[in-house]
């Protein structure tokens, strides 16, 4: 997972102050059955002074499951991921009903997170207390379902889980704090048998690549030094799990743009992507494809080969089976292919939003009315003594204006040549998918902001 590092100064955590506050605006909001505990999806979990830093607002979404509705955007591109994959050999089972808290250990330690790593820290993730948290990626749930494998309780040798993940994170248009990842896995057994089998399902997929002819590839030869490969893998074995994998995306990919550019009719036109290396804990080697999209690369899919220690914390054996696994953002590509301006509209009630959607259709969104936004400035000097993040800033931006928050943008940043204190300048724009929003109602919302961070941060406001 990518992490942003974005510390305004070194950090000291337990800010005490947050942390009573959030708990409290959870608790008091949420349906709790003493002051201690928060309850997600139904199920009761004790919270604690040293972790607990998920608030109501974020809660509130993880009742949704916007990838089950059928015809809602990020309904309608799981599915027809989920056929494209499960077209030929049934390969996959399928696991749409993960609930998003999980264990720590599900989410970091079974994969192998080193303990400092910034995805664990409390400025990026949701946690419910110091064991649970709001999972940030399908991952978490990869021990579990390859274990299902191990103990036949599935006869496929693969599996799909689409789920809401969760990251404290900044706002802006392609940014919320939920989003929606879809994972991907297949093994064979480590033996002649097993490569035998790959190297024909890997014939199919080819196949299929073959008949598509508006379809590009850059990639670029393995290059073990910088993405080394498994100790307990023979060259061979990586060069066919990786072609399978890559071949599997390449073909996810095909499908879902040239999708895109039937319902334009554009049929012509190229897809270009490419494959660069990439690094996460559980697997390696491992890759990330992009796709050149109106004049940009835009990041979909985070991938490798599954690591041995993945496997056997599942219950397999060493040298028993080889795979890939496969990680993709489903909320970005649903822009892109419904023309989606603003990655909040996926979450709203609003009927005239909803009404454009249908079942198994790729169609363009046509926005009901842009509703004019309105800007305001926030700048604070920052010192050694003080313990803010910016996703904490967010946060706060977040928890008071919800949803009527469109970007937060640091705008300005020095340092006072006499003083050398540090002043920081953000730029919020409050702008509602919705309705107008009068200046009133903006003007309270910025002042609770500014008294927000001044109460929770004791930071000194300009
Ligand atoms: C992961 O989350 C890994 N779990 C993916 C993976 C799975 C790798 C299995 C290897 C094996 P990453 O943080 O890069 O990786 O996110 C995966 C995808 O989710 C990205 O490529 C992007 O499409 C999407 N994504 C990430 N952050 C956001 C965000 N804040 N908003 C919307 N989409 C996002
Ligand atoms: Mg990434």
């Amino acid at each position: 997972m990518s992490c942003s590092l974005k510390r305004f100064i070194p950090v000291i955590t337990n800010n005490k102050h947050t942390l009573q506050a959030i708990i409290e605006k959870s608790l008091y909001s949420t349906a709790t059955s003493s002051p201690n505990t928060i309850i997600v999806n139904g199920k009761e979990f004790e919270t604690d002074s040293e972790k607990t830093n998920v608030p109501q607002n974020i809660l509130k979404l993880t009742d949704k499951a916007l990838h089950l509705k059928a015809s809602h955007p990020i309904g309608i591109l799981r599915t027809l991921i989920e056929n494209k994959l499960n077209s030929d050999d049934h390969a996959f089972e399928v696991y749409n009903n993960f609930k998003p808290a999980v264990s720590v250990f599900e989410n970091f330690d079974s994969l192998g997170f080193p303990k400092d790593h910034v995805g664990r820290s409390k400025s990026d993730t949701y946690y419910i207390n110091k064991d649970h948290l709001l999972r940030t990626h399908t991952s978490a749930h990869e021990m579990f379902c390859f274990g299902n494998i191990q103990k036949k309780i599935t006869d496929k040798p693969g599996y799909l889980i689409s789920a809401d993940v969760y990251r404290r994170d900044e706002i802006d248009k392609t940014h919320y704090p939920a989003f929606h990842q879809m994972e991907g896995a297949r093994l064979w057994p480590k033996t002649e048998a097993g490569q035998k089998q790959l190297k024909k399902d890997i014939s199919v997929l080819e196949t299929k690549l073959n008949q598509i002819k508006n379809f590009t590839v850059i990639d670029m030869p393995y290059k073990e030094e910088t993405n080394p490969k498994q100790k307990h893998m023979t060259k061979e074995e990586v060069q066919l799990v990786s072609t399978h994998l890559k071949r599997t995306i390449e073909l996810i990919v095909a499908e879902v743009f040239n999708k895109k550019l039937a319902s334009e009719g554009k049929t012509n036109e190229e897809i270009k992507s490419r494959w660069i290396e990439a690094y996460f804990p559980w697997t390696a080697p491992s890759w990330e494809i992009e796709v050149w999209w109106k004049g940009e690369w835009l990041e979909l899919c985070g991938c490798g080969v599954v690591r041995e220690q993945v496997l056997t914390n599942a219950g397999m054996g060493t040298n028993e089976k080889i795979g890939w696994a496969f990680g993709l953002g489903l909320d970005r590509v649903a822009m892109l292919l419904f023309d989606i301006p603003d990655i909040r509209l996926f979450w709203t009630d609003d009927q005239r939003f909803h009404e454009q959607f249908k079942e198994n259709t790729i169609s363009s969104f046509k926005p009901y009315s842009k509703y004019p936004g309105t800007i305001r400035d926030i700048s604070f000097w920052v010192n050694n003594s003080i313990d803010i993040h910016e996703n904490d800033l967010m946060e706060i931006v977040r928890n008071t204006a919800g949803d009527l928050v469109e970007s937060v943008k640091l705008i300005d940043d020095f340092v006072h040549p006499k003083t050398g204190r540090r002043s920081l300048c953000y730029r919020i724009n409050y702008q509602s998918m919705d309705r107008n929003i009068t200046n009133e109602e903006i003007n309270n919302l910025q002042d609770t902001v500014r008294a927000n961070l001044v109460e929770q941060y004791k930071i000194e406001l300009r």
